[in-house]
C-alpha cells in the first residue's frame, strides 16, 4: 500500500474529465488500497481518483467514527435528487485549510458499480448525500469552490498559489 499525492487547487488536472472504468481487475482494487490509505492519511471522508490524478470514475467514501466503512463507488450516477435543498459548510483536500458553504440537493439516490463491478443503488442523505455530490463533481472536473463567487475563488486561488510557493521554497532549502 501507499500514500498517493493529493493534487492542490489550482493544479489544472483537477479540471480533467474522468473516463469510465471497464476493467474491474487487480490493479483496481491496489488503486482503491492505496486511494484509502491516503483518505484515511489526510484525512478525509472521500477522495475522487481525480485528485490522485487518475482521471478514472472512481470514488470513495467514509463518513464513519471509526473509519470501518468504506464505501466504493465506479461509475456513479445520480438517478434522483432531492428538490430539498440544504447548505454545508464543505471543505476539500485538493483546497486544505477552506470552507465555505455550498448549496446543493439534501438527499441522493446514487447508482453505481463495486469493486467487482456489481451494480448497486443507495439513498443518500446528510454528510454522505453531500460528499458523493462534492466527489462526483471531482470527476468531472469541478472542484467545490466554482460555487463560490469569483472574487473569493480568486482570493483562494491567490492563497493555495502563495503558500505554494512556501512549499517549494522551503523544499529548496533542504536541498
Ligand atoms: O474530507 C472532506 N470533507 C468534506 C467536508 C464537507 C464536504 C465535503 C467534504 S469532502 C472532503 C474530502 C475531499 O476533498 N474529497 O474530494
Ligand atoms: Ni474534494
Amino acid at each position: 500500500m501507499s500514500i498517493l499525492h493529493i493534487l492542490r487547487y489550482p493544479d489544472p488536472r483537477l479540471h480533467k474529465i474522468a473516463t469510465p472504468v471497464r476493467v474491474f481487475d487487480e490493479r483496481l482494487k491496489q488503486l482503491i488500497a492505496d486511494m484509502a490509505e491516503t483518505m484515511y492519511d489526510a484525512p478525509g471522508v472521500g477522495l475522487a481518483a481525480s485528485q490522485v490524478d487518475v482521471h478514472e470514475q472512481l470514488l470513495i467514501i467514509d463518513t464513519s467514527e471509526d473509519n470501518k466503512e468504506l464505501r466504493v463507488f465506479i461509475n456513479p450516477e445520480i438517478i434522483w435528487a432531492s428538490e430539498e435543498r440544504k447548505i454545508y459548510d464543505e471543505g476539500c483536500l485538493s483546497v486544505p485549510g477552506v470552507y465555505d458553504n455550498v448549496e446543493r440537493p439534501a438527499e441522493v439516490k446514487v447508482r453505481a458499480q463495486d469493486a467487482d463491478g456489481q451494480f448497486f443503488e443507495l439513498h443518500a442523505d446528510g454528510l454522505l448525500a453531500v460528499c458523493i455530490q462534492h466527489e462526483m463533481d471531482h470527476l468531472q472536473g469541478k472542484v467545490f469552490v466554482e460555487y463560490l463567487s469569483p472574487l473569493k475563488r480568486n482570493r483562494i486561488k491567490t492563497k493555495m498559489l502563495k503558500e505554494e510557493r512556501d512549499i517549494k521554497s522551503r523544499q529548496n532549502k533542504r536541498r
